[in-house]
């Protein structure tokens, strides 16, 4: 089966030998991020899951969740490279980092 033109020029603009995209999980659980810091490639998704009775929030200067209920999750793609700082916005003692490169 021949694939589109346009999925053609995506395959040669995105360069063959790019890393595939990964999907990164984080938990919420005892008022924590497990794991606090993850390093990730640009294009990869990270999906934060609450294990908490409570709402908490993945909130950095570039992205909010806004509230994350309990059982919930919440997904991000990471889009540019950097250090990001999280915190949880209902409880500033939960803090994690993101290195995207
Ligand atoms: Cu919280």
């Amino acid at each position: 089966m021949r694939a589109p033109i346009g999925l053609w020029a995506v395959l040669v603009l995105s360069g063959c030998d790019k890393h595939e995209p990964h999907t990164h999980h984080v938990a919420i659980r005892d008022m924590q991020f497990v794991p606090a810091d993850l390093s990730v490639s640009v294009g990869d998704t990270i999906v934060w899951t609450n294990e908490d009775i409570v709402p908490h929030t993945v909130t950095a200067a570039g992205f909010d969740s806004t509230a994350i209920e309990s059982k919930q999750q919440w997904r991000h793609v990471v889009a540019v490279t950097g250090d990001y700082s999280y915190v949880c916005s209902f409880h500033p003692t939960m803090h994690g980092t993101i290195t995207a490169r």
